[in-house]
């Protein structure tokens, strides 16, 4: 096991005995939502988890450990402190682990610091992609590259169009990551259901989605799988509102020269403001959904193993 990773009492439990474990991130808490909401959002999650028959292990940095399982006490504390953590990708952890820091972990930490720990099953709300502007600016998200590489089921609601659906895709597509839709022919863009871009398949219930992971683990592929599942309808937004907001939150984007890791939390900042409360509820509600398929696929695959 890695000396550098802690995995709490429950979540170790789990996997000796090889009970179904859904890793979450702790980016969506410090940096995602304001708090208290994101602490309440992050106890109901694991607790959805749990209803639906799995174990839920929450994965961070705290003092320079790689946690997967965090307490009620240091959910809060991701919260609490929300922004003043460090958003922690792949590039950041050898300096924040040498110097005993905490980080939030991204879906490319969670993916990596899952895998160390042996959980296969991830649930969260939206992806990192690439950017619009990306063929001048180069911002791809070091998710894309995780997901080429890391053996880790990935639940989202799709992905934001802050980012170019069309360019993620493509770029998924080079990493040999299969894209499926839960349920739907059509990748969902977060706030909504449809963003007007194919998926590569649709599978419809969770013991699918873990068939084909376990035959991808089988055949020992790298990589891992991005499953889309739409946000449920009835809180799904309107698209012409979501769409105005992002696109003045990506043009103020480039006005102010938002660059490098303060790109993504900028314009999904902006894109609350200019949305008010309704995308914060809408956001809580499509991770709730990604929880509860998490969950269902992660009984299924702890069945085939
Ligand atoms: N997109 C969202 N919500 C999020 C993120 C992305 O809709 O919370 C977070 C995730 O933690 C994701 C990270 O892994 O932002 C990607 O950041 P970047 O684009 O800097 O790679
Ligand atoms: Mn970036």
């Amino acid at each position: 096991m890695n000396k550098y990773l802690d995995i709490s009492a429950e979540v170790s439990e789990a996997l000796a005995s090889g009970k179904p474990v859904v890793a979450l991130e702790s980016t969506i808490i410090s940096h995602g939502m304001p708090y208290p909401k994101n602490v309440e959002t992050a106890l109901e999650v694991e607790k959805i988890i749990r209803e639906n028959g799995a174990v839920p292990a929450t994965i961070a940095i705290i003092g320079g450990r790689l946690k997967a399982g965090l307490s009620a006490e240091e959910i809060e504390y991701f919260g609490k402190k929300g922004a003043e953590i460090a958003k922690a990708s792949r590039r950041d952890l050898p300096v924040l682990i040498a110097r005993g820091q905490d980080g939030a972990c991204t879906v490319t930490t969670t993916m990596m610091i899952a895998h160390m720990a042996g959980i296969s099953v991830f649930a969260t709300g939206g992806i990192g992609g690439v950017h619009r502007g990306a063929e001048t600016t180069m911002d791809i998200s070091a998710d894309l590259e995780e997901l080429g590489q890391t053996p880790v089921m990935v639940i989202c609601a799709g992905a934001k169009s802050i980012l170019d659906l069309g360019l993620t895709l493509e770029y998924l597509e080079t990493k040999g990551v299969p894209v499926i839709g839960y349920g739907t022919e059509e990748l969902p863009a977060f706030y909504t259901r449809k963003s007007g871009f194919g998926v590569d398949y649709r599978l419809d219930t969770p013991k699918e989605l873990a068939a084909a992971f376990h035959a991808k683990q089988e055949m020992g592929l790298k990589g891992g799988m991005l499953v889309a599942n739409p946000i449920p309808e009835e809180y799904a937004m309107d698209a012409d509102t979501i769409n105005k907001a992002i696109d003045q939150a990506v043009a103020e984007s480039r006005e102010q020269g938002i660059h490098g890791k303060a790109t993504t939390p900028f314009l999904l900042a902006r894109v609350k403001d200019l949305t008010g409360g309704d995308s914060l509820e809408s956001n809580i509600q499509l991770v709730f959904n990604n929880a509860r398929v998490a969950a269902k696929t992660a009984v299924e695959l702890a069945g085939m193993k």
